[in-house]
């Protein structure tokens, strides 16, 4: 990874990563069990959730790096009210496969809150006190108040793991970016089921001098968190 001696900060693309760890939250988006186990959202939309498994793991590493730190950690869902009334009529047409949001399936109604597909998984499940964002849109600052909670605590950056990689984080990040927030997005705690969809999204970001933000590892973050 391409660092720049001259800045200090967390190694990533394009520049160093300027990390204010008490100014930064971890937004984990989405690591719903209907976007990543079998017979949820996004199986039924024709999709092999395998290929989003392998970000677990560097999100539980992230997370427990987070919590031991003492600092801010944001979770979101993507989910609609059980009458539906917050889902847009576009998006129920576009969104059809096997199901459809608000049908239901192996793991309840579709992408609908309160239904067991609609909980994070169990292996990063928010603990008392971590706010849980629900998200009827793709972007996690439409119809949330997401600014206004970061706002409050003192948050200007983000680092922004989850699924997937071109959609639901990819949108967060350029309406962070647009409200002022920087965000660092790790290449490895976020996963897409299009592997050329990932890097894409990736690149996307960190182009042009850091557009939207910046990419790095996870493990680039745990070193920074692990330093005195
Ligand atoms: N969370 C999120 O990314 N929602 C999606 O619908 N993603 C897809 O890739 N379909």
């Amino acid at each position: 990874m391409k660092t720049d001696g001259a800045i200090s900060g967390i190694p990533a693309e394009p520049y160093p990563f300027p990390f204010e760890p008490t100014a930064c939250a971890l937004l984990v988006i989405d690591m719903q069990r209907d976007f990543l186990e079998p017979g949820g959202f996004g199986a039924a939309l024709g999709n092999d959730v395998a290929l989003l498994r392998r970000t677990i793991g560097p999100n539980v590493r992230l997370l427990a790096a987070w919590r031991r730190a003492g600092l801010a950690v944001f979770h979101t869902r993507e989910g609609h009210a059980p009458d539906l009334s917050d889902l847009p009529p576009a998006k129920l047409m576009r969104a059809r496969g096997a199901l459809r949001i608000g049908d239901r399936g192996p793991m309840g109604r579709i992408l609908v809150r309160g239904e067991r597909g609609h909980e994070i998984i169990p292996e990063l499940y928010p603990l008392p006190g971590e706010p849980v964002i629900d998200k009827p849109g793709k972007g996690a600052f439409w119809a949330t108040g997401l600014r206004e909670q970061l706002l409050a605590r003192g948050i200007r950056q983000l680092v922004v793991t989850g699924v997937t990689t071109e959609v639901c984080v990819h949108t967060t990040v350029r309406e962070a970016n647009d409200r002022g927030f920087d965000c660092l997005v790790p290449a490895d705690a976020t996963g897409s089921y299009f592997p050329e969809f990932h890097a894409a999204a990736l690149q996307m970001i960190s182009a042009q001098s850091g557009i939207f933000g910046w990419v790095t590892d996870s493990g680039q973050i745990l070193a920074a968190l692990a330093l005195p």
